[in-house]
This record gives structure tokens, sequence and C-alpha cells, in this order.
């Protein structure tokens, strides 16, 4: 009955991040595909969206976010995405890593290792559960590195080292990203002696800053479908480093406790 609809128990609201997330873009347009006309897409964070399930898991209330893997609430709460049969979320896609034009001649070996840079999904969950368990995320970070000589060895080797050349990582708070940006900020400082600032702004902010040239990398472009508009707008102004990461995952996520499989029983 139209009482106990997920509608009415969620209040016809999905709870969504960032608004610059592809993420975001895509959940609109999900909304639009499958005609869910009642339905509000909330603006938030990262933060805010783990709080809110956090709170609803404790006290088993329904509850419909946004969710990506790799993510650290897979492994603390018992959670399933909602089948999308329209396919909006998209299929196959991997993290890249990105540069500015230039990078390369001004920077070769911090080019080289973060073109090297790749690792495994569950290689950077260990990272996100140390900082969502309360480790602070430069610790996680250089906790692993220390954890996985053996890889990042093979991401440093033979390349020449600076005395504290200056490089700017530009991330946005998504806790995938958060642990990815730290890891690779510790290496090439560790490793390759840089001296690493990080640049935590907004998605567009991101990639307009790779691509005028006021930040020098990232390692947080979604691709090919959730960054695609903002890797269209800048084409040409920067250069893509290809994957570091494959395996990931978006959609609509709910504990497993709710009785909803699929995004169209959203509509009755
Ligand atoms: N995310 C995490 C981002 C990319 C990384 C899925 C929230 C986004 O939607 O743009």
């Amino acid at each position: 009955s139209s009482d106990s609809s997920i509608g009415k128990q969620v209040n016809h609201e999905i709870i969504g991040i960032d608004p610059g997330a592809g993420l975001m873009k895509q959940t609109a347009q999900v909304l639009k595909d499958y005609d869910l006309k009642d339905w509000k897409l909330i603006e938030g964070s990262s933060a805010a969206m783990a709080a809110a399930l956090d709170k609803a898991y404790k006290d088993k209330k329904p509850i419909i976010v946004t969710g990506w893997t790799p993510h650290w609430m897979f492994a603390k709460y018992e959670l399933k995405y909602l089948n999308d049969p329209k396919g909006v979320f998209g299929k196959d896609e991997q993290i890249h890593t990105i540069v500015r034009n230039g990078f390369k001649k001004d920077a070769l070996s911090a080019y080289t290792m973060l073109d090297r840079f790749e690792w495994k999904a569950e290689e950077m969950a260990v990272v996100m559960s140390d900082i969502v368990e309360g480790k602070k995320p430069e610790e996680a970070a250089a906790e692993w590195v220390k954890k996985n000589g053996t890889k990042v060895d093979n991401w440093v080797k033979d390349l020449t080292k600076e005395k504290g050349k200056k490089l700017k990582l530009a991330y946005v708070a998504w806790d995938s990203e958060i642990a990815s940006t730290n890891v690779v900020k510790i290496v090439l400082e560790e490793k390759l002696g840089y001296k690493v600032e990080m640049l935590q702004v907004e998605a567009g902010p991101m990639w307009a800053g790779i691509s005028d040239g006021s930040a020098d990398a990232m390692v947080a472009a979604w691709l090919p479908t959730t960054h695609k508009d903002y890797f269209d707008k800048y084409a040409g102004k920067f250069e893509d480093l290809g994957a570091n990461l494959n395996g990931t995952k978006l959609g609509l996520v709910v504990p497993k406790y709710m009785n909803v499989d699929s995004i169209e029983d959203l509509k009755t």
C-alpha cells in the first residue's frame, strides 16, 4: 500500500553528497529516467551522508544514500546497491591519474611515479578503514606505504630524488580520494624528496585547476562515465595517465534490512 511505500518511509529523499560529484549528476538523471517525480536529491557532503547513514543504521531506520565502491561503509554496515536496470550509473569505470600539461618536463620523477601508480580496491580499503576508525589520513597512508614496501619501491624505482621541489595535488574530500591522495603524497615526499601541498577543492575546481596549471596532478578522475562532463570540457588541457584503480561501482545504496531491491521499486 502507499502508506508503507519506500517513498513514504524515507520522505521521498535520497541523501546525496557534494553537488559537483558525478554521482549527483547521475542520480539527478536517475530521477528523470525512472520518472521519480516526487523524489528529492539532498545535497551535502560525503561526511554528512556517512553520518546520516550511521544514524539511520543504528536505529534500523530506512534510508537511501548515494554510494560508491571502494568505500569503507560496505565493510562497516550490511548494505546493498539498488538494481539499476536502465544502466544510468554506467558500467565499467576506473579511477584515473591526471596531470597538467607540461608536468613531465617540469618534474619527470613525479610524473613517472604518478604514471606507475596503481593499486587495488582492497588496498585502498585498508587505508580508508584505518581513517574511519580514527587514524589521521597521513598516518594511515604512511603506515600503508611502510607495509607495502615492495609495491611502493616499484613505483619509484630508478627515479631521481629531489630536494624539496614543490608540488600541488588537487583532490575532493571523498573518502576514496582522501586515501589515495595521502598515499601518493607520502610516496612523493618520503621516496622522491618532493614537498607536496594537498589542495582540497570541489570536483569542478579540481578539473579546472589541473587544466589551468594551478595544480600539478590528481588521482581522483572517475572515467569514462562519472567525470565525463569535466573530461570533455577540459579536453586537450590536461594529460591522462590512465587508470590507477579498477573495479569501482556507483549507485543508490540502502541497508540490507530494507525491503527494496531495484530503483524501479521507488516508483510505487
Ligand atoms: N565519487 C567518489 C565521485 C568520484 C569519487 C563517486 C563520489 C563522484 O561522484 O564524482
